[in-house]
C-alpha cells in the first residue's frame, strides 16, 4: 500500500486506485508506487482482472510539471531510465485489465490507460498527449502504444498538437471502448472485469501475450509466439476441463480453475 496508489481487491478483482488530490499528478513517488501495484496484482493468483481508477474527477493529470520543471537532462536522463518502467509494469501485467477514466487523462495519465487492455470513458472524459505544449514529448509510452492503438497519423495530430479530444471522438477513433454515463465508469470497468475472474487464467494469459508481443514483431515471429502459447495450453487443467465440457455438456458451460 503507498501513498499515493493502493491496490483493493474484492471478488477476484483488484482495484489499483491512484489517490494524489486534486489532480493525480503522477510524481516519481507515485510513479514507483504504480510500478509496485503492478508487480503485486501480477503476482497475485487470488487476482484474475483489475481496474486502474482515478476518482469520481480525474483519472490523472500527467507527470508531476512542477517536480519536473527543473530537472536537467542529466537527471531526466537517469530518472527516465530508472522509472520508464512504470507503465511498462502495468502493460505487463498477465491478465484482463481495464482503465476507468472520469475527467482529465492527460499526458502520462493516459499513457497509464493506454497500458490497459480497454478503457472505459464517461461522457465528460477529456484525453490527450498534451506535452508538446510543455516542449517535450511523451516519454512514458505515448508516442508508442497510442500509435499502435489508433494508428500513426491520428497519434501524431494529437501528439503534435496536444489537443484535448472528448469522449464521443476518442470513442470513433479507437482510443477508447465504452462511453458510459460519468456516474457509471466504475461500475461499468468492474462489470467488465468481472466478466473474467472465472475465466481460464492461464489461457486469458496468453492470449494477451500474443496479441501484445506479436504486435512488436514480424507476422512469422507473431505466429511462432502464438504457436508456442497456444501448445502449452495443452498442459493446464482448464483445457482439460474447456473440452471435456464442451464435449459433454456444449459450449461455455466450464468451471475454469484458472490452471
Ligand atoms: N503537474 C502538476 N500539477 C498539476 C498538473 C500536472 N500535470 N496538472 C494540474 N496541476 C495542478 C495545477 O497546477 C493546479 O495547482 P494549484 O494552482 O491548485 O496549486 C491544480 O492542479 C488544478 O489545476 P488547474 O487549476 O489547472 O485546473 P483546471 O481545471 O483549470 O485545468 C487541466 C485542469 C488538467 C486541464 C490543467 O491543469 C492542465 O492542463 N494540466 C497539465 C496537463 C499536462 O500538461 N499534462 C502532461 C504533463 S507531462 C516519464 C514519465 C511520465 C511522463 C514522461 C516521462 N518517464 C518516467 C520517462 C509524462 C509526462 C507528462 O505527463
Amino acid at each position: 500500500m503507498g501513498e499515493f496508489v493502493r491496490v483493493d481487491v474484492e471478488n477476484g478483482v483488484a482495484t489499483i486506485r491512484l489517490d494524489r488530490p486534486k489532480m493525480n499528478a503522477i510524481n516519481a513517488q507515485m510513479q514507483g508506487e504504480i510500478a509496485e501495484a503492478a508487480l503485486q496484482v501480477s503476482a497475485d493468483d487470488d487476482i484474475r482482472a483489475a481496474v486502474i481508477y482515478g476518482g469520481e474527477k480525474v483519472f490523472a493529470a500527467g507527470a508531476d510539471i512542477k517536480e519536473m520543471a527543473e530537472m536537467s537532462y542529466a537527471v531526466m536522463s537517469a530518472h527516465s531510465r530508472r522509472l520508464q518502467g512504470f507503465t511498462k509494469a502495468l502493460a505487463a501485467i498477465p491478465k484482463p485489465v481495464i482503465a476507468a477514466i472520469t475527467g482529465y487523462a492527460l499526458g502520462g495519465g493516459l499513457e497509464v490507460a493506454l497500458a490497459a487492455d480497454f478503457r472505459v470513458v464517461g461522457e465528460g472524459a477529456r484525453l490527450g498527449q498534451p506535452e508538446i505544449q510543455l516542449g517535450i514529448i511523451p516519454g512514458a509510452g505515448g508516442t508508442q502504444r497510442l500509435a499502435r492503438l489508433v494508428g500513426p497519423a491520428r497519434a501524431k495530430d494529437l501528439v503534435f498538437s496536444g489537443r484535448h479530444v472528448k469522449a464521443d471522438e476518442a470513442l470513433a477513433m479507437g482510443l477508447v471502448d465504452r462511453v458510459v454515463p460519468d456516474a457509471d465508469v466504475y461500475a461499468e470497468a468492474l462489470k467488465l472485469a468481472e466478466r473474467y475472474k472465472n475465466g481460464p487464467a492461464m489461457a486469458l494469459s496468453a492470449a494477451k501475450q500474443a496479441i501484445d508481443s506479436g504486435l512488436d514483431v514480424d507476422l512469422d515471429t507473431g505466429l511462432e509466439i502464438e504457436r508456442l502459447q497456444f501448445s502449452a495450453l495443452f498442459a493446464t487443467e482448464d483445457q482439460k476441463t474447456g473440452m471435456t465440457s464442451f464435449l459433454e455438456q456444449g459450449p461455455g458451460k466450464a468451471g475454469f480453475i484458472g490452471h
